[in-house]
């Protein structure tokens, strides 16, 4: 066990040296008072992100809900044969972003299951026809696990696949797919999908090509302490490779209706302890999103004082948490974001997918221009 304590963590905090393993679990033992680890990460979080909260406005596109892979943590996937499949149309799918645009979006984040009959270019072509219809959307589309099995349908090289998809007009990838990346977990959660090998070497080739990514951990079923801080040592590794994420977003794992449903839901203290132990940990990553779909708003918006500085978007059409029995709207308005925001002592700022500031026209403010790259000090 560790022979650091909570004051010689403190320490590595206020000088700005990075914490180990073993400070990581101390900060997730019970014992260890969530106060005081919230204060630590507002600390990390003012230092980067000073008093701002980002968030955006976007939608959620998830093309087909069915998928070859069975991870027992999913409510969303849909047998090839079930009642529940889908796979929406071209038409449907160009019709969301005009949707999204006549709605003021810049990002549309899309991902869905792998479906067992859809060939590589019905996934490349999605992108391609939505950039062409409506070119002011950022694509953020396709996780590290969806590329694996693009390579699995073609054969091609990572790099490869990634250019194509650049070509259709990618804009940025998703953080989704890494669950837990230790074996121990990994293997009983999803053990056929995008191993964790592969997982960061899509990234890290994303990364090179210019490709910002984001990185998530799924908590709150079966893992403990010590799976978690792995993970996110793993990832600080990455970041100090690659340099190519921009955010990070820890996703509660929701039970109802998938095969892991005897669990309880984390908790709220859980909530923010991962929230503020991920900024912690993740001392080469700009931003920490609290996603207010899953976590709920108040949580959410007690988080920016636990390590958070995004909330997220507007978020229409979530799919993957309503499923899985998230309680929280489809969708806030920009109003009542930027109150949340506003209420929690923070500045709210719009931001793109990629961290540049938007900036509304105030007579209509569906039409925007993108402003100043908003800045952070790593
Ligand atoms: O990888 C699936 C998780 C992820 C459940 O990059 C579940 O900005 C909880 O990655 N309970 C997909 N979690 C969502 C995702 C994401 C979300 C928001 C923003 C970004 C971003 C990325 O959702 C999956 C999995 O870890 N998930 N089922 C469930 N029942």
């Amino acid at each position: 066990m560790s022979t650091s304590t909570l004051a010689d963590i403190r320490k590595k905090v206020e000088n700005g040296d990075r914490l180990s393993l073993d400070d990581g679990i101390l900060l997730y033992q019970d014992e260890t008072p969530l106060q005081e680890v919230g204060e630590l990460a507002n600390i990390v979080r003012e230092r980067i992100n000073g008093n701002v909260a980002y968030y955006n406005i976007n939608t959620h596109l998830n093309p087909t809900n069915v998928c070859v892979y069975r991870c027992n943590f999913c409510a969303f996937r849909a047998d090839l044969r079930s009642e529940r499949g889908y796979v929406m149309s071209d038409e449907q799918i160009v019709q969301r972003g005009a949707e999204a645009v006549a709605n003021g979006c810049t990002e549309m984040h899309i991902v869905g299951g792998l479906h067992h009959k859809m060939k590589y270019h019905w996934y490349v072509d999605l992108v391609r026809i939505l950039k062409e219809a409506h070119p002011t959307l950022h694509l953020k589309a396709w996780t590290g696990v969806e590329i694996n099995w693009f390579e699995h349908l073609t054969k091609k090289p990572v790099r490869e696949i990634l250019q194509d998809l650049q070509d259709a007009g990618l804009g940025s990838m998703p953080g989704g797919g890494a669950e837990i990346f230790h074996p121990e977990v990994r293997d009983q959660i999803c053990e056929h999908k995008a191993d964790t090998g592969k997982w960061f070497e899509i990234h890290g080739t994303a990364h090179e090509m210019g490709i910002k990514t984001n990185a998530t951990m799924l908590y709150g079923h079966i893992e403990n302490a010590f799976h978690r801080v792995d993970h996110l040592i793993r990832l600080r590794e990455q970041q100090d490779k690659s340099g190519g994420f921009q955010t990070f977003i820890p996703l509660a794992f929701h039970p109802e209706n998938t095969e892991l449903d005897h669990l309880k839901k984390p908790s709220a203290v859980m909530d923010l302890r991962t929230m503020a132990v991920s900024r912690l940990m993740l001392d080469n990553f700009p931003h920490i999103k609290a996603y207010w779909i899953m976590l709920g708003i108040g949580t959410a918006q007690t988080a920016l004082d636990y390590g958070a500085d995004d909330l997220d978007g507007t978020v229409r059409h979530e799919l993957i948490y309503h499923d899985a029995g998230a309680t929280t709207p489809e969708e806030l308005t920009v109003e009542q974001l930027k109150n949340l925001i506003r209420e929690a002592g923070r500045e709210p700022v719009e931001r793109d997918t990629v961290y540049n500031e938007v900036i509304r026209d105030p007579e209509n403010p569906a039409q925007w221009r993108i402003g100043d790259a908003l800045t952070v000090s790593l």
